[in-house]
Parts: structure tokens; sequence; C-alpha cells
């Protein structure tokens, strides 16, 4: 180099990587030389250079991470969708990463999922923007972190650069039963026994054996059972019989068994079927009663962690009898219920929606709450402290240790003392309707405590609390796709309520939980309670108890509360949502509430709410209760909002929705207050009062011409103080004029 005249070195900033080039090449982007006679360019720092980049290709960097995940979780698959990063790095090169993690939800402690989960296509080297995860563990927390990553993304020595989604997944049929155990076997019987799944997840409701003589599996007899052992008789002497068993959750049921195969004994074992009838009889009601006697054994002992809880539902299972099918044919055992759901035209027809069962329908109620909930030995409760007050008696959180599981964070609603057997009655009730539901938007049963004197409803811990109270206490924190997030879980509750032909009619952000995963879940189930608990039901003229401004026009009238009146419901709790908790129409009274809805008045836009939510909001007000939108079409709607959020960039321009509130009416110049200040004081934001008098806001209609934009030139910059007077402002034009968006 030391020999080359001076004219053919290049100058710092340039280089010329190999002697025969005939010129000196600028240093590409991101790259720089301080020498001169330089054969390549150095990076910039953070900047990298693949090995197989040419010198001439500017210097790259990692990608950032993926932007706006979603989520959507159907059973024990997750679906995860994202927006490609701001910044590739320079490079086309970009491909994604999936790291999954489960999480514990009371410690919060994650470890790696492992590798029963399965990605599709594919964990690593995703060139799409979606990915599926299935065969996750059912009602588990897991945070999956997508990194977008490109050709130098190994040599970043930085943090990773990730964007990460909680989930919960919901439930899931139960896996299959492994261990068949042959018990008794006769000429004409088979007596067998098997192991609860692996994994229940879930209540197990029922098993179903199946059964063929080997090698005619076209003729096979279908039993079912509550109880985890069974007696298949009128078999044929000495010959082979293949068994499968699967069970029966409120998810479905899993998968058969393998094959078990278990043979009769020959004929010359016992002298005749009938004769052999009777040990049979004997040694299972000699079982059933040792069984029996060893649960009843193990409830009275008080070991209920240490085996009580987890017998308290085997002790159910005795008292039931099993049901038997032959193929083709139905017993006279059968129960006729049973061949409508599950035969048909002679095939068998697996129960495939499930719907929702009042628990009014059973004579005895106490049976409709240990059909649908489980029971729990209080002994496995800890109560830590009172978080609020419920119709029956106060709420309290706490700790759940069942065998064989981890210890729990739970809530526990508690019966007062004293109750009356209708109080009772109504309290449980609550647990029989939500002993019926599964999936994350709607708060889990745990089980109940009816044994004891004390009563109580324990449920999945919600950290947040109440959702109107959350909004409230954070008001202006959250993003619009935060916000969203929540109306989507919300609907989705809604929607597997109104799938199960359930009809809420309180729904209302007070009935709303909030999990510290930001997850909300549709709670406050009742029966004949339903209003008589909710401090904001009002008596109607009819008699009924309703929460008007939560309610549809048609209930409020003649009291068609259906699915439909459901939705109303939840355009007012986007409204509230997007307004962080405010009180639907302020302080007017119901009767004005009534009145203005029926006339064809709607509560105006939320401050900032995107103009795609405000007429979703507006769809679900539609006095014509079949044009409102159904709960999929939300879901679908605000998903498909997430997924494009730059949909949810056009606001409801504000300048509308405060003159939407003075259509047709008198100015505002009649104010109950008599002076900006009285005003601003009443509101607790008298510190602005200098402010706006010195900026010529001196009448409250001057005022009434204030826009968001000029709060912010005076100075209001906390965006929950602009909020506080916008919305006042509001407040006291519909106070005034009683007139709020016409339809
Ligand atoms: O807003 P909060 O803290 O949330 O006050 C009410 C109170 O009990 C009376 O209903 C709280 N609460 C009810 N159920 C739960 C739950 N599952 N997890 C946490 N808090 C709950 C509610």
């Amino acid at each position: 180099m030391d020999s080359l005249p001076k004219k053919w070195v290049c100058r710092p900033g340039f280089f010329k990587a190999s002697p025969h080039s005939p010129s000196c090449s600028k240093c590409p982007p991101h790259s720089y030389t301080l020498d001169e006679a330089s054969t390549s360019c150095l990076c910039e720092e953070h900047y990298f250079r693949k090995e197989s980049d040419p010198p001439t290709m500017a210097c790259t960097r990692p990608p950032s991470a993926p932007r706006s995940a979603i989520s959507n979780v159907n059973e024990t698959s997750v679906f995860l969708e994202w927006i490609p990063p701001a910044d590739t790095g320079g490079r086309k090169d970009v491909s994604y990463y999936i790291a999954c993690k489960k999480c514990n939800s009371h410690s919060g402690l994650c470890e790696a999922c492992g590798g029963h989960v399965r990605y599709l296509p594919q964990q690593t080297g995703l060139k799409n923007t979606s990915v599926m995860m299935v065969d996750l563990l059912a009602h588990t927390n897991y945070t999956f972190e997508i990194e977008a990553v490109n050709g130098v993304s190994d040599q970043n020595p930085g943090a990773r650069q990730f964007v990460s989604v909680n989930v919960t997944t919901n439930q899931a049929a139960p896996s299959p039963v492994s261990s068949v155990k042959k018990g008794k076997i006769t000429k004409n019987s088979i007596s067998l026994s098997w192991q609860e799944p692996d994994r229940p997840n879930g209540i197990i409701l029922e098993y179903e054996i199946k059964y063929f003589e080997k090698d005619q599996e076209m003729s096979y007899t279908i039993i079912k059972s509550k109880e985890t052992t069974i007696t298949a008789d009128s078999l044929k002497p000495g010959s082979a019989y293949v068994f499968q068993i699967r069970a029966r959750t409120a998810a479905g049921y899993g998968g058969f068994s393998r094959r078990f195969e278990f043979e009769t004994s020959p004929v010359s074992v016992a002298a005749s079927s009938d004769q052999s009838q009777i040990p049979i009889i004997v040694v299972s009601v000699t079982v059933g009663v040792i069984l029996l006697a060893v649960v009843i054994g193990f409830l009275l002992s008080g070991s209920c962690c240490d085996g009580g809880c987890g017998w308290a539902s085997s002790l159910r299972a005795v008292a039931y009898p099993s049901l038997t099918w032959r193929c083709g044919y139905s017993k006279a055992k059968q129960d006729p219920e049973e061949e409508k759901m599950h035969f048909h035209n002679g095939h068998i027809k697996l129960p495939g929606v499930r719907t929702y069962i009042d628990p009014h329908t059973y004579e005895d109620p106490n049976q409709a709450v240990h059909e649908f909930a489980k029971e729990i030995e209080v002994s496995c409760i800890t109560i830590e402290r009172v978080i609020g007050a419920g119709e029956f008696g106060e709420v309290c959180s706490g700790r759940l240790k069942l065998q064989g599981k981890h210890e729990l964070p739970v809530a526990i609603k508690t019966l007062k003392v004293g109750y009356t057997e209708k109080q009772r009655r109504d309290f449980l009730g609550e647990a029989s309707i939500m002993g019926q539901f599964d999936h994350p938007n709607i708060i889990h049963l745990e089980g109940v405590v009816t044994k004891n004197k004390s009563v109580m409803i324990v449920t999945e811990y919600m950290e947040n609390g109440s959702l109107d109270t959350f909004l409230k206490k954070n008001d202006g924190q959250f993003t619009v796709i935060q916000l969203v997030g929540m109306l989507r879980g919300i609907a989705s509750g809604m929607k597997y309520l109104s799938d199960m032909g359930y009809v809420h009619r309180d729904l209302a952000a007070r009935n709303i939980l909030i999990n510290s995963n930001l997850v909300c879940k549709v709670s406050d189930f009742g029966l004949s309670r339903v209003l008589e608990d909710d401090p904001e039901a009002a008596y109607t003229t009819r008699g009924g108890k309703i929460p008007i401004r939560w309610t549809a026009p048609e209930a409020i009238a003649f009291r068609k509360f259906t699915s439909a009146s459901d939705v109303w419901s939840y355009g007012i709790v986007m409204w509230e949502v997007m307004s962080y908790g405010e009180r639907p129409y302020w302080e007017m009274t119901n009767q004005d509430v009534i009145k203005a809805v029926e006339e064809g008045y709607r509560l105006p836009s939320p401050m900032d709410c995107p103009a795609a939510l405000y007429q979703l909001m507006l769809d679900c007000w539609q006095k014509d209760r079949n044009s409102r939108p159904k709960f999929d079409e939300i879901v679908s709607m605000l998903d498909k909002l997430i997924r494009n959020p730059s949909s949810l960039k056009t606001l409801v321009n504000a300048s509308s929705r405060v003159s939407n509130l003075l259509v047709e009416h008198s100015p505002v110049g009649s104010s109950t207050y008599r002076s900006v200040g009285e005003w601003l004081e009443a509101i607790k934001m008298g510190r602005y009062t200098e402010i706006f008098m010195e900026n010529g806001y001196s009448s409250m209609d001057a005022v009434a011409q204030v826009t968001i934009e000029d709060l912010r030139r005076l100075g209001v910059t906390l965006v929950g103080h602009q909020k506080k007077i916008m919305n006042s402002l509001q407040e006291v034009k519909v106070q005034l004029v009683n007139g709020m968006v016409p339809l």
C-alpha cells in the first residue's frame, strides 16, 4: 500500500475493495473509514454487516419489535397475528421467532413451555406475520414473545426486541383415559375400572364405554357412566371383548382410550348365567358400600386437602346410575332424554352446542348446584381479607389449595349469617349458573361450600376488581388498542353466553371484572335476584327492577330481555369503557333517560373516541332490536379494528361532538352555574379559573365554545383534566337542554 502513489490511495470515508478497481467508492450508509487506503468500511455503532453482505452494501441493524400483536384463543390453541416492525433494520431478510412461556397466575413466575407445544407452520424463521400454537394446556396462562430477527440479529449484543402477548387458554376436552383395569370376570360379564384422564381439563360429567366382541366391531355397545367403574353384562362366555373409554366434560368428549381386550370366563367356570348374576350383584354392592364408607370416612376425617376435596365429586358420581345403550336399539334402562340428545336416525349424535340450563327447572335447587359446581371443603380455603360487599354478604380474597393442585388466589363470596332458605337458594343459584360456563371471558367458578353453616362461592381472583372502578382510577392511562382489547374480551364472553342461550340482563362495567393482564370477564350471574341486588336497578311501572341506563327500551317497556337487549347494554359498556367509567347520561334522572331514549336521543361520543367504535355503539342502540349487531359480529368487527389499528385513528370530530348536543336547543347562557369560576370550582378545576378569564372565557356562553384544542392552548395539558372539563361541559349542557345526539 505504501508503494502506491498518493493519488491512487482512497481518502477517509472511501474504500476500494480490490486494488484492480478503477476508483474508490464512498462508504455505504451507516459505515465509515477513518484511515486512508481502506479496503472496506467499518459499521457505525449498533450497525452490523453479515458475512455474506457485499462491502458495497449498507450496514444494517436488527429490526425493531413487531407491532400490534393480537391473539385469538380457541380452546387450547392460540392464534397470533402481528404487524411487521416499523424498522426492518435496513434488511429484507426479516423473519419471526416465537418464544413461549407458561406462567403461574399467582406468583407471576414463568417457565419455558417445553416440547409439547406445536407451532404451525413453525416456531422460528416465520416469514408470515401469524402463527398458531396448538396442544397447549387448558386453563393456563401463557406469554408469547414475538421477536423479529434479520441477518444481523445474532451480532447484536443489545436486548431482544419483541412484543409479548398474554393469553389464558380455554377449556379443552379431557385427555384420553390411559389406564383401564379389569375387575371381576364371569362367563357373562366383565367389570372394569379406570383412572380419571391425566388432564381432565374440567369436571368430568360422564364416561362413555364402547365395547364389542373382538372382530365384530360393527356391532358395538355403549354404556355411559358417571363412575370410573362399570360392569358389561350379557356377554358371551369364553369370548374376547374390546373396550374403549372416553370422558366428557363441558367442553365435549375427549379421545377414546386405546383398545383394551378382556375375555369372559369359559362356560365351565359357572354352571348357569342366572347363578352367576348373584355374586356380581353382591360383589358390586359390597364394593359400592366399601367405596362409600371410604369416601365418607375421608370426608368426615376433615383431611380434605389430603384427599377429601378430590373425593367429593366421586361421591356424587356413586349416586348416578349408569346408562346402557345398544347399537341400533334402546334398552328399557335408557333415559329417553339421552336418546334424543345422542341418537338420531339410528346414528350417534354427539352433543354439539351446549345450552344453558335454568336452575329453576330443577325441583331441588341443591341438585342444580351440585350438578354444576364442585363442592369444596372449607378447610381448603384460606380467607385473607374483605374486598367488598355483595348483596348476600362480604366478598373476600383468599387462597384455595386443592389436593394435587397449585394453590390459587381466589375470590370468596360469602352468605351472611342468619340467612333464610330462599336467600341460600338464590345465593347458590349464581354458582349453578356460573358453573355451566367455561370461557376465558366469563368469571370461572372454582366451586362452592355448602356442607357447612358458612356457605360460599369460590371464583377465580381478578386482581383489578370491577371494570368501572378500575377505569375511573386509571383515567386516560390506556391506549385505544388496550381499550378495544377489553371490549373485545367482553364481547367474546357475551357471544359465548348468547350461544349458550343465556341472557345476562345486567351487563354493565360494574359487572365486569378485570385481571392483572387486563383480561375482562363477565360476572354477576343471578336468578330472580338478577336485578334486585344492583344498586342501579330501579322499579319500573310494571313492577320489575331494571338498571334503566343500561337497558334496551323494549326491556324497560315490556320486559323483552333477549341477547339483543344485552347488545344494547354492551353498547353502553362500550361507552363506559371509552369514557373511562363515566356514568351514562351523567346525572339525568331515570325518567329523563327513558324519555330521551324513547325520543330517539342517544349518548354522544366519548372524548377522543374512534369514529368506528362510536358507530358500533350507535348500532347497538338501534331502536329495532333486530337491526342491532349480534355478538359474533361485534367480536369480528373489533378483531378487524385491532388488526388494522389505523382504522382507529379517525376520531369522532370534537366540534361535531359538542355541537351535536346543542342541536335545536337554547344556548348555555342559562346555566345553573352563575359563573365560570363557580363551575370550575364545582368540578375541582378551580385552578384554571384565572386562565379562562384572561383568555376571554368569562361567561358560560363563551365556555360552551371551548374545544379540546382551546384547552391545550390554555395550558390544560393533563389529559385527565381535559376530560374532566370537557365531560363536565357536556353534562352541564345535557342538564340544561336535556338533549343528546338525535339518531
Ligand atoms: O371493584 P372491586 O374491588 O371488585 O369491588 C367489588 C367487590 O368485590 C364486591 O363485588 C370485588 N370482586 C368481586 N368478585 C371478585 C373477583 N372474582 N376477584 C376480585 N374481586 C372481586 C369487586
